[in-house]
């Protein structure tokens, strides 16, 4: 039973992520190839809410463009805003930004705002993200927005440097839900697999992205299944095998006893590890 959940939740992960896939190309070819670009975000935030049926764990998706700081004063001419930190203040001088300019309704929180204005290197939220951003509800605390917005820098930085499909950590996000952020980046032109870094980082355009709510469309999926009374389902990300993460469930107490059965996934980046555990709930 466990191996048959495993492999639901991926594919519905895949069809979901491919969809995510196409979006980028959407914005390559209707806001990059065109001149005069031919999307504006009321056709976006149409287009994404119509397929939506396509990106069944995605609880919204959002375009952020590359603007580095030379462009800055003419990007937010043109645009009439702002950009924004996650305290909705003027986003401070930085080498480049990366403001959401297009997004989908159910997500419009994200609309405006930097999602590189995380800061790096901050050893004391490093510490803090074990304990506060994967277990607890945070809220609207600063230190939480800036650990999300850690999660989101970061992944822009691998996207773009590879090319490819990344996904964070599970984290709690701006829905305050458990969930992970898929990024794929977007280039100015076509590059071929070999392109180097810089080269990669010199060509890119933006970030389409979108937050697997884990906890709540996971729970819907699992739910539809026969045996899901009897049944406890954690996901972990295990790509630190000695410290796993709770992605989706509740963390079982050590020494569970339980016996569990254990199922890979796979989410099609090959940086991260996950897996799903079963266990028979205890008969009390
Ligand atoms: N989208 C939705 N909820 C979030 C989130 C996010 N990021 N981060 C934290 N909670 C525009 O990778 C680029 C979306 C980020 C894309």
């Amino acid at each position: 039973m466990c191996e048959e959940r495993a492999r639901m939740l991926q594919d519905q992960f895949a069809v979901s992520v491919n969809h995510v896939h196409a979006l980028a190309i959407l914005v390559a070819t209707f806001h990059y190839d065109k001149h005069p670009p031919a999307l504006d975000q009321d056709t976006f935030a149409v287009y994404a809410a119509r397929t939506a049926f396509e990106r069944p764990l995605l609880s919204g998706v959002a375009y952020a463009q590359r603007v580095v700081h030379a462009d800055r004063e003419s990007f937010e001419r043109q645009q009439g805003w702002i950009i924004k930190t996650m305290k909705h203040e003027p986003s401070p001088v930085q080498d480049e930004y990366a403001p959401v300019i297009y997004s989908q309704e159910t997500i419009s929180y994200i609309e405006g705002l930097d999602v590189m204005s995380g800061e790096v290197g901050l050893p004391l939220h490093r510490r803090f993200l074990g304990l506060q951003a994967r277990s607890c509800y945070c809220g609207s605390s600063e230190l939480c927005w800036v650990l999300r917005l850690q999660e989101d820098r970061e992944n822009i930085l691998r996207a773009r440097a590879t090319g490819k499909a990344v996904l964070t950590r599970p984290f709690r996000l701006m829905s305050d839900h458990l969930g992970v952020v898929l990024t794929f980046p977007v280039y100015l032109v076509d590059l071929p697999n070999d392109t180097k870094v810089e080269d990669r980082v010199a060509a890119t355009a933006g970030y389409l992205g979108g937050a697997f709510d884990v906890e709540s469309l996971v729970e819907n999926l699992l739910r539809q299944l026969a045996g899901n009374q009897e049944l406890v389902v954690n996901v972990y990300d295990v790509t630190n095998h000695s410290n796993p993460l709770v992605m989706y469930g509740s963390e079982i107490p050590l020494g569970s006893p339980s016996p569990s059965h254990t199922s890979k996934l796979e989410f099609g980046d090959p940086f991260r590890k996950h897996n799903m555990t079963c266990r028979y709930r205890n008969k009390l």
